[in-house]
């Protein structure tokens, strides 16, 4: 019987990444389509890309990430300047009233300084993202493949 209810427990854990695909909702906010690639080792920063729509009247910012498994997670955006890419930290990312805004591999990110593990495809993990006003909301992170360039979960919607 407890083996059971054990084994019940470890399946719950494991199942996480299928749940990845969820919308997790937070006010007027809508976060989803979160997703990451596998990195090469632990020591390398990790990335964070997720859609953000907003059904509000007022505008809000994305002002900081959390999560489990890395020790500073932070907010970037990729810059092109005269063809060289740069990462410059962004204090917060703007969410305009009524609008959707996503992070992704062209634009603003979220880079995962210090992980505790490194990530393999198909791994998941939970993402806390606070908001300026809306507060903060977790979601499940799908970790795909190094040359992924979307979320699997766009091809549902
Ligand atoms: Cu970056």
């Amino acid at each position: 019987m407890h083996n059971s209810w054990a084994l019940a427990a470890v399946l719950s854990v494991m199942a996480t990444p299928l749940l990845a695909c969820e919308a997790a909702q937070i006010g007027d906010l809508t976060v989803d389509h979160a997703w990451s690639r596998a990195t090469i080792g632990a020591e390398r920063p990790a990335v964070f890309y997720v859609r953000i729509t907003s059904a509000g009247a007022a505008d809000d910012a994305l002002v900081g990430l959390s999560t489990p498994i890395a020790g500073m997670p932070m907010l970037h955006e990729t810059v092109v300047t005269d063809g060289a890419a740069s990462m410059p930290h962004a204090m917060s990312i703007p969410v305009p009233a009524g609008q959707t805004v996503e992070l992704d591999p062209g634009g603003y990110h979220g880079m995962l300084m210090g992980l505790t593990t490194a990530l393999k495809e198909g791994d998941g993990f939970d993402m806390t993202l606070t908001f300026e006003k809306a507060g903060q909301v977790t979601i499940p992170v799908e970790v795909l493949s190094m040359r992924a360039d979307r979320s699997s979960c766009a091809d549902a919607d």
